[in-house]
């Protein structure tokens, strides 16, 4: 197009925008984005040279070949997209080999979370494992004990589901107060992929489990030889062995070439490097540190077996990194997510809890994972308190700081899915708040 036929389209454009006044009310932008003149506007804020691409210009790019194909054999983010990068707390591990690092949950779109972000939790660094030195054992109480190799992995049927994997530590800092200062880092321990494997029931079928078979333990090839053991429901359930991530082969992070994979349930049994499969009649106790996680409670005591991930969700936008900079019409956004299904129900308050709106779903709803919600709203400038609060297809309500603390008190790390407050401030910035 040539930049006559550009000016002639824009003025027609704008000659429309003011004929259509009829459906005035239904424009989302109301302090209009006027098209004419908007280079002049872009120039006069912006100066000249960032403007180069604001129609009525026509950009240098428009103008010359781009690059050609296969000049990046695997493609990587658009140079721009750079800060959109996994983070750590540096005050929260002694060293980044047993660490974790953080989805940066602000800028994804949609529910899936691209392999490069997904948060990271190791207890002694990633493994580097030559797929064809790798192999699976199973054995303990079972008739035909066997070693597997990654070809005769693949030889079984496989499947694919797209589930979230959270770990329960996710928010842990949390319980006595707020703390984090970036949504990154407040809900961050957080990811959902497409996961592709064999069921863990069909190696158990291949291997035959002894009657009194009740527990597997699975233990990864990293040098912590992290292990966990899973009861057989789960094992003959939805948990799967898993050698593929969003497309592709797992990301060394994630368990390449091999994890574990229990929807719903805590992160840490999602066994990554997975080498060992034994099955037992009662759980394993021999490492004691990580073989389970306990939560303590008010009263002193401590609850352990707590694999399920329960219902929780959060607004991503606005965020501390997603603030607004004007007045006006905003999608409000966020996820939800449970350990025991679907979600069923997300509601957004605007006032800290006083009143509810309910949202809509703006992703699929699958079960155990990430759902997306939005929820529009004309923001005034005035000072809000945002929060979510999701609903289960059990009927499980995400609970307020109050009610968890009450059932829970303040002594746990793991599994805090309290309902989350961001303060937006007039001037449109947000940060951490609780309100109980
Ligand atoms: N072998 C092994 N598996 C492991 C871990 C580990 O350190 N070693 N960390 C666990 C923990 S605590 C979590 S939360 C998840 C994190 O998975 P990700 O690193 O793919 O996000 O992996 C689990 N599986
Ligand atoms: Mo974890």
């Amino acid at each position: 197009m040539s930049q006559r036929e550009l000016d002639n389209l824009i003025n027609s454009i704008a000659q429309a925008g003011h004929r259509v006044s009829g459906v005035e009310r239904r424009r989302f932008l109301k302090s209009g984005l006027l098209m004419v003149g908007a280079a002049a506007s872009a120039t006069s804020v912006a100066g000249a040279s960032e403007s180069v691409g604001v129609p009525p210009n026509i950009p240098p790019w428009s103008k010359r070949l781009g690059r050609g194909v296969v000049s990046h054999p695997y493609g990587s983010p658009s140079p721009h997209e750079a800060h959109v990068q996994r983070r750590t707390v540096d005050w929260l591990t002694a060293d980044r080999i047993a660490s974790i690092s953080f989805t940066p949950l602000a800028d994804l779109n949609g529910i899936i979370t691209p392999s490069g972000i997904v948060f990271e939790r190791y207890h002694a660094g990633v493994p580097e494992i030559p797929p064809d030195q790798h192999r699976l054992m199973i054995h303990g109480l079972v008739k035909r004990p066997i070693i597997l190799s990654m070809d005769d992995l693949m030889r079984f049927p496989s499947q694919s589901v797209i589930r979230f994997l959270e770990c329960p530590a996710n928010g842990g800092m949390e319980w006595r107060g707020a703390q984090m200062d970036k949504l990154q880092f407040s809900h961050g321990m957080l990811a959902c992929c497409e996961w592709t494997g064999v069921r863990l029931a069909t190696l158990l079928e291949e291997v035959g489990i002894d009657a009194n078979a009740a527990w597997v333990l699975a233990e990864g090839a990293d040098g912590a030889h992290m292990s966990r053991s899973i009861p057989m429901d789960k094992a003959l359930g939805d948990a799967l062995v898993v050698f593929a991530q969003n497309g592709e082969m797992l990301r060394p992070e994630q368990g390449y070439p091999l994890r574990l994979v229990n929807p719903g349930w805590e992160g840490n049994t999602w066994v990554k490097w997975l080498r060992r499969l034994e099955v037992g009649d009662k759980p394993w106790y021999h490492r004691e540190e990580t073989s389970k996680y306990t939560d303590l409670m008010a009263d002193g005591t401590s609850r352990e077996f707590t694999y399920v991930q329960e219902c929780n969700s959060v607004v991503t936008s606005p965020c501390p990194e997603k603030p607004f900079r004007v007045k006006g019409k905003y999608m409000i956004q966020g996820l939800a997510w449970s350990g025991r299904g679907k979600i069923k129900h997300v509601d957004v308050s605007v006032d800290g809890g006083v009143s509810w709106h309910q949202a809509q779903f703006t992703s699929q709803v699958l079960p155990k994972a990430l759902t997306r919600f939005a929820l529009e709203w004309d923001w005034d400038g005035s000072e809000t308190l945002l929060q979510s609060r999701a609903i289960d297809e059990t009927g499980y309500v995400q609970p307020t700081y109050g009610q968890l603390r009450q059932a829970r008190g303040t002594n746990s790390i793991y599994h805090k899915n309290a309902i989350h407050t961001w303060k937006l401030s007039p001037q449109g910035i947000v940060t951490n708040v609780q309100i109980s």
